[in-house]
């Protein structure tokens, strides 16, 4: 494991456009920081998701009818998925994240006060194939909320959603959230909150990456960047060097690995794409949903849709 994540990050941060997975982010210290950015003014996503879901209620539970269960992809702490207890009533919960520890405890958690739906929590990275073989006969409803969509390229999206259909076996859907196009200060505030909590997620991946792999960034060397890429419909997140850095990757048993970083490199650690409600539908139906049922707030910030599989 350690050596194999070793390789990853000697890779990634070797490239030309040197970078960091997303997925660094979500250690137990991420997850939690992950859950304040979501309380944050500045930060409109969760809050404008929120209101669809409650807003549109019974419409949603409308277009879904019936759930065997619930596939929560990204369930973090279980709050969203929760709140659709009632009103889907699924038999079934299966919560997936990548953070294992924080998921297990928020199923725990969960199952004491919905005694009678059967809950199971697995940790799993979704940048690879889903796969659930023994749900085949279930009527699954996959919950992807939070525009967690936004964090993976177009074509990887795209791959994903074939993956869904596939996996729905033509009984189920998806209950998607997705964040969109906006005015550029708005987004950009939403990734550079003036608390730095932003900040302090974005460079615990620095931490998270320490701890795996027993590398030394050192966190005064580095400081959060963060902008909206208009012509590429996207949040870019990166880490950028205060001054010329060297990292040093063990080399476990063999020569350590130094990298060498100048004042003013970038560190590429997510991007957070945005779309049109137009070109969602459409990219949702090229993977074969059909029937895609879209609802939005006022100021159309945030889209919610179920897409029929
Ligand atoms: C998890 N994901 C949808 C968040 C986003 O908005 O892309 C991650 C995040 N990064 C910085 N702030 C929030």
């Amino acid at each position: 494991m350690k050596n194999s994540l070793t390789e990853e990050l000697l890779v990634s941060l070797s490239a030309d456009k040197p970078s960091i997975s997303p997925k660094f982010f979500y250690d137990d210290v991420g997850s939690h920081l992950f859950d304040v950015i979501t309380l944050l003014d500045e930060y409109y996503p969760t809050r404008t998701e929120k209101w669809i879901m409650n807003a549109y209620r019974r419409e949603i539970a409308d277009a879904v009818t019936h759930c065997d269960i619930l596939v929560d992809l990204g369930a973090g702490n279980c709050a969203k998925g929760s709140q659709l207890f009632t009103s889907i009533k699924p038999k079934q919960y299966r919560a997936l994240d990548i953070s294992k520890e924080y998921l297990e405890a928020a199923v725990a958690d969960l199952q004491k006060q919905f005694p009678q739906i059967e809950m199971s929590a697995h940790a799993i990275d979704l940048s690879l194939p889903l796969t659930f073989p023994e749900l085949q006969a279930l009527r699954k409803v996959f919950f992807y909320p939070g525009s967690s969509i936004g964090n993976f390229d177009p074509e990887k999206a795209d791959q994903f959603f074939i993956n869904l259909t596939q996996e729905c076996y033509g009984n189920g859907g998806l209950l998607i959230g997705v964040d969109l196009v906006k005015d550029t200060q708005t987004l950009n505030l939403a990734y550079n909150d003036p608390l730095g909590v932003t900040a302090a997620f974005n460079l615990n991946a620095l931490l998270n990456v320490n701890r795996l792999i027993g590398s030394n960034f050192k966190l005064q060397d580095w400081e959060h960047y963060a902008f909206y890429n208009t012509s590429q419909s996207r949040i870019e997140m990166h880490l950028r060097a205060r001054s010329d850095v060297q990292v040093t990757l063990p080399g476990n048993g063999s020569q350590d690995h130094v990298i060498s970083f100048s004042a003013g490199d970038l560190i590429h650690t997510e991007n957070s794409y945005k779309y049109t409600q137009e070109h969602f539908v459409e990219k949702l139906g090229r993977a074969g949903f059909t029937k895609i049922q879209c609802w939005t707030d006022p100021n159309k910030h945030f889209l919610v849709c179920f897409a029929n599989a």
